[in-house]
């Protein structure tokens, strides 16, 4: 019996291609050689010199690889957007912040989409405008926190399974330190990213997707089509457009922050819109801030796979050839340069490979240095609880799990505040 099923079970691994399944790799010892792509030599051989040369010529083709193999390419559509504020709570927070809760209603023609935005603005405000770091949540502004008036995502009715029990309000309320922000004089702005595009292969049907011109539920996406978290991406541009027209937000002191594949999405923000003149990537990994050659932890292989839906389809080419990829994730940063960008892991998150995500922000910095500013200058990583805040790139690792804690938030805090209020 054993005999006859056995070549069954291994044909039907090769077809399903778990045969190229390889272990993970958790040991430094077992991540191959690798040769990174220098950020700053073009496809021509040609050196960068100087910054004209990086934005004129090279950036944008690090930016071209990004948009056609990676994440695909952003529509230019324009999306008409009404916001509407819904209910405004003068005394959250223990009365340090007024909560607004804004519908944004995404149309084309007859067709809509909404999204629910919360703003939690300090009420005390001593600069008058205040600096605004947006970040997406996973399971609804109303999991931010235990204020009972917050209202459920929209897309709570469309994938159910990805919220649990009606009961999670507030549940993730411990990795939104919004008190501190607020103490510190920093607005923050959520939306849940499953109102955007709900986080499933199946699901760009109920994404604000469906309302661009290139859609269709029947077609083949094309190679370099966008998917989720270049619609995330979108989506946090179109937060920014708002906050713009808000008397109260300081316009040049936006920051976009994210958690893991919503660390992902704020790089992949962060290089395309310049408003987000901070831009953090927290616990971002594989397909984040971690180098896909190193191999450690989660690989392209596996990303892909798992999650089909995060990266254009064209990206799948590179599971277990990483060397063939033209770029790697250490030119994504690079990208932001000369804005500001912070990095930072956990101990604990081997699976999102640590040293990778620091690795990145060392050798995105050669481009910061053409603007003549500092990032990560050694390659020797940093001890635990010692960030490195260079001139426009930090990164620190803390104690713990895959997660935002409040150390999080204050160094992130610290490093926004040597940006926009610079010590004379
Ligand atoms: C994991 C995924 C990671 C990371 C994480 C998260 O399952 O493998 O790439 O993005 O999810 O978003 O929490």
């Amino acid at each position: 019996m054993r005999n006859i099923l056995l070549p069954l079970f291994f044909s039907a691994l090769s077809i399903s291609g778990f045969a190229q399944q390889k272990p993970v790799i958790y040991d430094e010892s077992q991540v191959p050689s690798y040769e990174l792509p220098d950020v700053l030599t073009c496809n021509d051989g040609t050196k960068v010199t100087n910054k004209r040369m990086w934005e004129k010529k090279r950036r944008p083709e690090v930016m071209e690889m990004f948009q056609g193999q990676m994440f695909g390419r952003t529509p230019k559509d324009k999306i008409k957007v009404d916001c509407t504020l819904l209910q405004e709570k003068k005394d959250a927070v223990y009365g340090k912040a007024t909560i607004q809760q804004i519908q944004m209603r995404f149309s084309n023609g007859s067709k809509t989409h909404d999204a629910l935005l919360m703003l939690v603005i300090p009420n005390n405000r001593p600069h008058k405008k205040v600096p605004v770091i947006f970040c997406y949540n996973f399971k609804g502004n109303h999991n931010t926190t235990h204020d009972p008036s917050i209202l459920m995502p929209y897309s709570y009715d469309i994938i159910p399974s990805a919220y649990g029990e009606k009961g999670e309000r507030g549940l993730s309320a411990r990795r939104w330190d919004y008190e501190q922000a607020m103490d510190r004089g920093y607005a923050v702005a959520t939306m849940c990213y499953n109102d955007i595009y709900p986080d499933d292969k199946n699901e760009l049907k109920n994404s604000v997707g469906t309302l661009f011109s290139g859609y269709n539920p029947n077609a083949e996406l094309a190679p370099d089509s966008w998917q989720s978290i270049g619609t995330w991406a979108w989506g946090a541009s179109r937060v920014a457009d708002y906050l713009q027209t808000l008397p109260w937000v300081d316009k040049d002191k936006l920051v976009m922050m994210g958690h893991s594949r919503l660390g992902k999405t704020s790089l992949w923000a962060g290089a395309q819109d310049t408003r987000f003149k901070v831009v953090i990537s927290n616990d971002s990994g594989c397909g984040g801030a971690a180098i896909s050659r190193r191999t450690f932890g989660e690989t392209l292989e596996i990303i892909t796979r798992v999650f089909p839906h995060w990266f254009c389809p064209s990206f799948r080419r590179f599971a277990n050839k990483e060397n063939e990829l033209p770029f790697d994730q250490h030119e994504l940063i690079a990208l932001i340069a000369p804005r500001a960008v912070y990095v930072a892991s956990a101990e604990m998150d081997a699976w999102a490979d640590q040293k990778g995500e620091f690795l990145s922000a060392y050798h995105a910095t050669p481009v910061y240095h053409l603007y003549g500013f500092k990032g990560v200058e050694s390659d020797q990583m940093p001890g635990l609880h010692q960030p490195i805040m260079g001139e426009k790139v930090g990164y620190h690792i803390r104690q713990g799990v895959h997660d935002v804690t409040n150390y999080d938030w204050a160094r992130y805090m610290d490093f926004c505040d040597r940006q926009f209020y610079p010590k004379k």
